[in-house]
């Protein structure tokens, strides 16, 4: 008998335009996993308005970011891949599971913790209670497995803490989920300030590469990428600059951090910054045609994500009503 295959989700917010970061620590798994494995995709629109948004910069970025995934490989008919507000469960369930996730838990998160830093005018609930959204979303399809960048590893550690608390009450409700963490491009950090992860929000420009920059912006950018006074291209400590090169590179090319030591043995940063570029040029340029080709057919966008929400509601809507029958509510039909 053919073994059922194990269920992925994973979502993305549409705060902005998906950046090199995005994609190498994300969204290029899931192009690969969804051959082997039942992927489920969604942008998590409702997550993004925890930091306030302006209307219709929200509404272009939720296009942009939808066609910006299928560009990168994402296909809606083998992965439905849906918008997270046009499926009713999940504000739902993130609302019960609120009731089950602790506020000392909540506090322990360095997102929200950057986040209300960055926002301090705005360090609103939703911000805090993100976490519980997400492990609805995770929980509903009742994922196996969950593509992250090495930065969501906290929210999906207290996701399995939340479906163990709830399971360990009610029996077995929810499958508990693994984080799926590639060790390469886990982490790309800012261009600029190469302590910090590559962020889409990132005031400074200059240190985030979009996914639809200009061949020429890239190699402008990555000529002015931070570096350290030594002039070695080793991956070693202290080197974070050069370390986050290497790991870019790696991750397009395959070579390992050996092979990429040897190939610029005596050569300068110039020399490699250079190459990187064109690596990155290289690698986003079919993913920009398709970009363009997706976002002038907003029908078939809309034929993609309203035919992927149908069947979102139909799947979440059963964890949903065995969760809040297990908890005590009335069934409504
Ligand atoms: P924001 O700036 O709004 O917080 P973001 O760029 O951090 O956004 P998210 O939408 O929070 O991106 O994350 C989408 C996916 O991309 C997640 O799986 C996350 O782990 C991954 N990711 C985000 N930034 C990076 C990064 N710098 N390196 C590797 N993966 C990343
Ligand atoms: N919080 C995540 C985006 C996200 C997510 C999810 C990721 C929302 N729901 C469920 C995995 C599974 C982020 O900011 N990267």
């Amino acid at each position: 008998m053919e073994e059922k295959k194990k269920r992925v989700f994973s979502a993305i917010q549409p705060s902005g335009t998906i950046t090199l970061g995005n994609y190498l620590g994300a969204l290029k798994n899931w192009k690969f996993m969804q051959d082997e494995f039942d992927c489920i995709f969604a942008l998590a629109d409702l997550h993004t308005i925890t930091v306030r948004q302006e209307p219709a910069t929200f509404r272009k970025n939720i296009y942009d970011a939808y066609a910006s995934l299928l560009a990168c490989g994402i296909d809606p008919e083998k992965s439905p891949f849906f918008i997270q507000s046009h499926v009713t469960t999940h504000a739902q369930l993130a609302w019960v599971l609120n009731c089950y996730t602790q506020f000392g838990e909540l506090s322990r998160m360095t997102q929200f913790k950057d986040k209300s830093a960055k926002h301090a005018d705005n360090v609103n609930a939703g911000l805090f209670t993100y976490p519980a959204l997400m492990a609805a979303d995770i929980l509903l399809y009742q994922a196996d497995m969950v593509p992250v960048g090495a930065d969501q590893k906290q929210h999906l550690e207290l996701s399995r803490n939340i479906a163990e608390r709830f399971n360990g009450i009610y029996g077995n409700v929810f499958k508990v989920p693994e984080p799926y963490i590639a060790s390469k491009g886990a982490s790309v950090k800012s261009l600029q300030d190469p302590t910090k992860k590559m962020s889409k929000s990132d005031e400074n420009l200059n240190g985030c590469i979009m996914l639809n920059d200009s061949p020429d912006i890239i190699m402008k950018k990555f000529k002015r990428a931070v570096t350290d006074s030594d002039s070695k291209i080793v991956y070693a400590e202290g080197k974070d600059g050069i370390n986050n090169l290497m790991g870019i590179y790696s991750t397009i090319t395959g070579k390992s951090f050996e092979d990429i030591e040897a190939e610029f043995e005596g050569k300068g940063y110039g020399d490699f910054k250079t190459a990187v570029g064109e690596a990155v040029v290289e690698e986003l340029r079919p993913i920009q045609e398709r970009f363009v080709k997706y976002s002038a057919d907003k029908a078939y966008m809309q034929e993609c994500y309203s035919k992927s929400a149908e069947f979102a509601q139909k799947i979440s809507q059963r964890t949903l009503d065995k969760a809040m029958k297990k908890i005590g509510f009335v069934p409504h039909a």
